[in-house]
């Protein structure tokens, strides 16, 4: 028997709210000429390498759809060339579904391609938020000397203008990783109320701004979830009053591991690198933590030395904390404690990379 039906409800609206945001997508569509760096920069905002990098800019081709993220519910799209002969653009619209898109990106380098120039209208004409990237930024130079960067810049921005009225333009370099941060969060600006935090949780983070955003993000979850894992453990065992579902905190910790993209790979770099004493630690607890035991751990460490060590699916609460409340406590501050790990081993990864 469940504890009261005020309770059950508000269980299910819990449940009712994991699963409407664990079905929300973000699907974003990156077009440009071969060579600009769609892929480069699609790499970048997964914070790594799922799609090949061409050497050969002439002969790129379209990588299509990458789904990534927290049940790769997030799309990041490679638009082929529109109005080839391949994609006629009368056809090309709903060919690849682009109705669905949140938002689209026309990557250039140096100057802006008259190719583009057809398909960005028709962006614009069917009201889909968009914007520019004009990427490698690192090797803008003007080969006369005369014009500084920031006036090259301008140049680029005001033929932009011309063309389309205010667009936002923003100046990526995938080698310096200048613009990145401000990339991420101009499209964190265009998402749709409702898609911003799983946006926070699932990009790469490259300021330390929004890694602390990440957190906050991640801690959203951390609270449902561990409030699910305490009540959907009541009374699973005849005669005991309250147990915590271990499965549901072990996705949870997988899950914000994943979003802080600490691998297996990244945490043995990270930890070898020495950067301080306790690293090492906290990169053992967040392998160690990902276990049934490591969960049984981690939760006696909240609730001293009263729970039943016993790696099934349930850990019964013994003479403690029998309400759903305490076990919620208990779950909640072993999830913070897993998140407030793998925020820190990012933080430590990110200043390294920002050379802090
Ligand atoms: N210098 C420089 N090269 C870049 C940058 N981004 C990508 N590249 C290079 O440009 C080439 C084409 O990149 P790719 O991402 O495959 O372009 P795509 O055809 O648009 O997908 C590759 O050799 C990349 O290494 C950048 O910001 N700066
Ligand atoms: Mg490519």
């Amino acid at each position: 028997m469940r504890n009261t039906n005020t309770n059950t409800n508000s269980i299910d609206d819990i449940i009712n709210e994991l699963e409407k945001e664990s079905k929300i997508e973000i699907k974003i569509a990156l077009f440009g000429q071969p060579g600009a760096g769609k892929s480069s920069l699609i790499n970048a905002l997964v914070g790594k390498n799922v799609v090949d990098v061409s050497t050969e800019t002439d002969t790129t081709k379209s990588e299509g759809e990458v789904p990534w993220g927290e049940d790769n519910s997030n799309i990041l799209t490679d638009l082929p060339g529109y109005g080839t002969s391949k994609f006629p653009a009368g056809e090309y619209w709903d060919r690849f579904n682009l109705d669905e898109y949140d938002l689209f990106i026309c990557v250039f380098s140096g100057k802006f391609h008259q190719a583009d120039d057809q398909l960005f209208h028709k962006i614009i004409e069917k009201k889909k938020p968009c914007f520019f990237v004009s990427n490698k930024s690192d090797s803008l130079v003007d080969t006369t000397g005369e014009k500084s960067k920031q006036e090259l810049k301008e140049a680029v921005k005001n033929d932009i203008k011309k063309r389309y009225g205010e667009v936002k333009t923003v100046f990526t370099s995938c080698v310096t990783r200048e613009g990145l941060d401000e990339l991420v969060n101009e499209i964190y600006a265009r998402l749709d109320d409702t898609k911003k935090e799983k946006w926070e949780r699932n990009a790469k983070a490259y300021s330390l701004d929004f890694l602390k955003r990440k957190r906050e993000a991640c801690e959203k979850i951390v609270i449902s979830k561990s409030l699910l894992a305490a009540a959907n453990g009541l009374n699973p065992v005849p005669g005991l009053n309250l147990a915590i579902d271990l499965n549901v905190l072990q996705k949870l910790f997988k899950e914000v591991r994943k979003n802080f993209d600490l691998t297996d790979e990244r945490i043995k770099k990270v930890t070898k690198l020495n950067l301080y004493p306790n690293l090492a630690n906290i990169g053992n607890n967040i392998i160690r933590s990902l276990s049934y035991d490591g969960i049984v751990n981690l939760l006696q460490k909240q609730a001293g030395k009263q729970i039943a060590q016993k790696a099934s699916r349930y850990i019964p609460l013994i003479g403690i904390a029998i309400s759903a409340a305490g076990g919620y406590t208990i779950t909640y501050l072993a999830g913070k404690s897993y998140l407030n790990d793998c925020y820190e081993l990012a933080e430590a990864i990110l200043k390294e990379e920002l050379n802090y």
